[in-house]
């Protein structure tokens, strides 16, 4: 038996060697590992040999088989075309696309604001968002104690800095350092301790509007924000101004935009309401004049603060500001 195991690896090594194609590869196998094959049929008859030869006859048999399948395997592979290798590279294959990042929707907003304003003779000034209380409320007309200040929960850091709670500080900070006319918007992320929902949340972003010069009337500021929604939404959106409060203005408004998810009919982002508060405004008060050392009896201004996220909310269709926020892939891939 071992004689005829050897006459059969040695034929069979030959014939592997001379195969030409990875058919003929299969066809020896088949003759000899398939289920009539050679070795198959050499190989169940060990069973009937003598005990004691047994052993080293398998030994032999099992060696021989080890080979034989080591060799075809090899002369296989030689014979395979590159192409059809697994491990190989295939260039003629469609690529995979990586991840390709896209803007922001609130960047994309921030900037289109920004380039109407622009647009309309305004310069971009920015401040800090760690801020002292001095600039953020007291030179606002907001003294330690005063009401207004609980309009805007506040993140304090130590008794005297905070995180802006609004980006109008920044006026202070441009009137202090520069003489009028002045004609700027600032636009930046002020956080607030607010209880969160769907259209308020305790970061989001503002752009303020300043305009001081001789003569700046509140007709002014009306016609510039008038201009500044219809261009933004590319359509005639009702406004409508609210007579309001705020301690560093005088007269303040309130402007509401007509909801434009919902067109006025009533929903979660607008409360029902039909409205949604899009910003502040309103004439600079005098005593905000005299902190920075202007002449109130001279100069007037308007100012204005937005909120972007706001304003991106009615752009888009979002019905729930906290989606900015969130860095879900689904949501950011959108836009
Ligand atoms: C202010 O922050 C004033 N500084 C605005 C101002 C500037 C008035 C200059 C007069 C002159 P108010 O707190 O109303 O005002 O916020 C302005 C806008 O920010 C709101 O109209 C709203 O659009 C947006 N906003 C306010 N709170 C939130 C919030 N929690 N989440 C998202 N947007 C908010």
């Amino acid at each position: 038996m071992k004689a005829e195991l050897e006459e059969i690896t040695k034929g069979a090594l030959k014939r592997i060697e001379n195969a030409q194609s990875p058919e003929e590869i299969e066809r020896i196998k088949l003759d000899l590992l398939g289920r009539k094959g050679r070795l198959t049929q050499l190989l169940r008859q060990l069973k009937d040999l003598p005990p004691e030869i047994r052993p080293e006859v398998g030994r032999v048999a099992n060696q021989a088989k080890a080979k034989l399948e080591a060799a075809l395997k090899e002369r296989r592979n030689s014979l395979t075309p590159l192409h059809q290798k697994r491990e190989v590279l295939d260039v003629t294959l469609p690529g995979k696309r990586p991840w390709e990042g896209s803007i922001h929707p609130l960047t994309i907003t921030l900037q289109r604001i920004v380039e109407i304003f622009y647009g309309m003779g305004f310069e971009v000034a920015e401040g800090p968002e760690v801020e002292t209380d001095y600039y953020n409320f007291e030179a606002l007309n907001m003294p330690p104690d005063h009401p207004a200040r609980d309009m805007q929960d506040t993140y304090y850091l130590s008794k005297d800095l905070l995180l802006r709670t609004h980006t109008s500080p920044v006026q202070i900070r441009v009137m202090e350092r520069s003489q009028p006319p002045i004609r700027i918007v600032v636009p930046g992320r002020v956080y607030r301790h607010e209880a969160i929902n769907a259209r308020s949340f305790t970061v989001f972003y503002q752009l303020e509007g300043l305009y001081v010069d001789e003569g700046v009337t509140f007709g002014q500021l009306k016609g510039v924000l008038t201009a500044f929604i219809n261009e933004f939404f590319a359509a005639e959106l009702p406004l409508r101004f609210r007579p309001s409060f705020f301690p560093f203005t005088e007269p303040s408004a309130e402007v509401d935009i007509r909801c434009v998810i919902c067109r006025g009919k009533g929903c979660s982002v607008c409360k029902g309401r039909g409205w949604l508060e899009i910003l502040g405004a309103g004439m600079v008060d005098p005593a905000v004049f005299q902190r920075v050392g202007y002449d109130p009896e001279r100069f007037s201004g308007y100012a204005f603060g937005l909120g972007i996220d706001r304003l991106a909310m009615l752009k888009y269709g979002i019905d729930d500001i906290r989606l900015f926020y969130e860095n879900d892939i689904r949501f950011l891939s959108q836009f």
